[in-house]
């Protein structure tokens, strides 16, 4: 009996700033994370996304890697500063050029591209003017999918708008660990607020000129109390507001959850109906990008949250420091059906990054991120027999990439990227995945 249903979306991830490598070529404008990479102390030893995986010349070898895993669909994201230079007006037509070769040699191959229009490269042209603090920003954002949207209208079916808002506002803009690098609570709010409205105009822009399914992708982490006592229930409770239900929430529920203004202090700003009324906008599905859950201790002292995470035992963890906690995505799903309508979902990452070792004879053995992946889709099919709406999963990632602010010293990939050749060998996992899609999650 396979676990998954005819149909359903078997697919890789991957972003542009992450991959792609050349982020001037052809006319492209520069993005906040060019800037960033290139101011010093911002990344680990020093790097720049400038070569990342080459993708950008190599992607028809990338295709190659994709055929071979058997996938259906492919997630990738698109580099804003490449179609419009800055940010809005002219459209460059050669970086456009790229993602029409891109998306043309998907379909001849039959794996069908799912374009997330912004993973974190926003235009610094846009940056200058405040980036997404500006109260345009959501119409800029509209502006630039409507681009997207007419171009690729009778070949892309499926979209997501935006990766992580939670990352972006959080990382980007209160602990500035992410560009821009702002340290900001008040911007911090401001910023979610605004890619929630981005969100809503590039579904609403969608409605009048695609014919397929758009939605976003959320960072999703169960917040478990690290001991059975009031004070750390309380704490994780105020977690899962921050880091699950202040999104989840205003798409769902049209609204924020109290402990917000809280937690936030008078750098939350007072929202009135009508701007909540614009953020309630699900789209057609929900993507879950999940990896790990918290385990949350009260600390009073910690400000704002009144909480730490406990970090999980060695021998649970991934090379990010993640627990690996396979049981969470059952419950992430759970959330879904339960308290939010039982919309449809998409997993749209789960991966681990793990101290892979050189290859071997043109093989790396990583027998760790199998039992990652087998425990992680075993607790997807569960959900999927439960009654959760799940129609696909997407492993992060293709290949061993450019990891943000940790550079290329965290390895997610299927398939090992030799830093100095950047020529791509597969890892066992990958020939894993290859067998569950075959089988269609037979051999789990
Ligand atoms: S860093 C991160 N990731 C990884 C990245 O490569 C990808 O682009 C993202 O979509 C893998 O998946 C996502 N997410 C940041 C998660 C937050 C971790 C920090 C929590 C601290 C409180």
């Amino acid at each position: 009996m396979s676990a998954f249903p005819e149909g359903f979306c078997w697919g890789v991830a991957t972003s542009a700033y992450q991959i792609e490598g050349s982020p001037l070529a052809d006319g492209a404008g520069p993005s906040i994370w060019h800037r960033f990479a290139h101011t010093p102390g911002h990344i680990a030893d020093g790097e720049t996304g400038n070569i990342a995986c080459n993708h950008y010349q190599r992607y028809l070898e990338d295709i190659g890697l994709l055929h071979e895993l058997g996938v259906n669909a492919y997630r990738f994201s698109i580099a804003w500063g490449r179609v419009l230079p800055e940010g809005r007006g002219a459209i460059n037509r050669k970086g456009l050029g790229f993602y029409q070769r891109l998306v043309d040699a998907l379909l001849e191959r039959g794996i069908s591209p799912v374009i997330t229009l912004y993973h974190w490269d926003l235009p610094m042209a846009l940056q200058d003017r405040g980036g997404w603090i500006n109260p345009d920003s959501p119409q800029w954002f509209a502006d630039y999918a409507e681009v997207l949207f007419r171009t690729f209208a009778d070949r892309v079916t499926s979209w997501i708008t935006i990766n992580e808002p939670w990352v972006i506002a959080v990382l980007g803009h209160l602990e500035g660990r992410h560009a821009p690098g702002w340290r900001d609570p008040s911007a911090a709010a401001r910023v979610g607020h605004h890619l929630l409205l981005a969100h809503a105009a590039a579904v609403a822009s969608y409605r009048t000129l695609g014919h397929g399914q758009i939605g976003i992708a959320l960072n999703l982490e169960p917040q478990h109390p690290a001991y059975p006592k009031a004070a750390d229930l309380l704490a994780a409770q105020r977690r899962d507001a921050f880091v699950n239900r202040w999104f989840l929430d205003a798409l769902f529920l049209a609204s924020y959850p109290i402990e917000l203004a809280q937690i936030f202090g008078p750098a939350w700003p007072k929202f009135g109906a009508v701007a909540l009324d614009q953020i309630h906008y699900p789209g057609d599905f929900i993507g879950v990008n999940y990896y790990t859950r918290a385990r949350v201790a009260a600390a009073p002292e910690a400000k704002p949250l009144g909480a730490i995470c406990l970090p999980p035992p060695r021998e649970k963890s991934t090379a990010m420091g993640w627990e690996i906690y396979p049981e969470g995505l059952g419950e992430v799903l759970g959330w879904f059906k339960e308290r939010y309508g039982n919309p449809r979902v998409l997993i749209t990452e789960n991966g681990a990054a793990f101290a892979d070792p050189a290859p071997c004879a043109g093989l790396v053995l990583d027998p760790q991120r199998i039992v990652y992946l087998r425990s992680h889709l075993r607790a997807a099919a569960q959900a999927l027999a439960a009654g959760v709406d799940l129609g696909g999963y997407f492993v992060w990632s293709l290949m061993d990439n450019f990891e943000w602010a940790e550079g290329y010293s965290k390895r997610f990939g299927l398939y090992w990227v030799d830093r100095q050749t950047l020529q791509r060998y597969p890892k066992s996992s990958a020939h894993f995945y290859r067998s569950v899609i075959a089988t269609q999650g037979a051999v789990l």
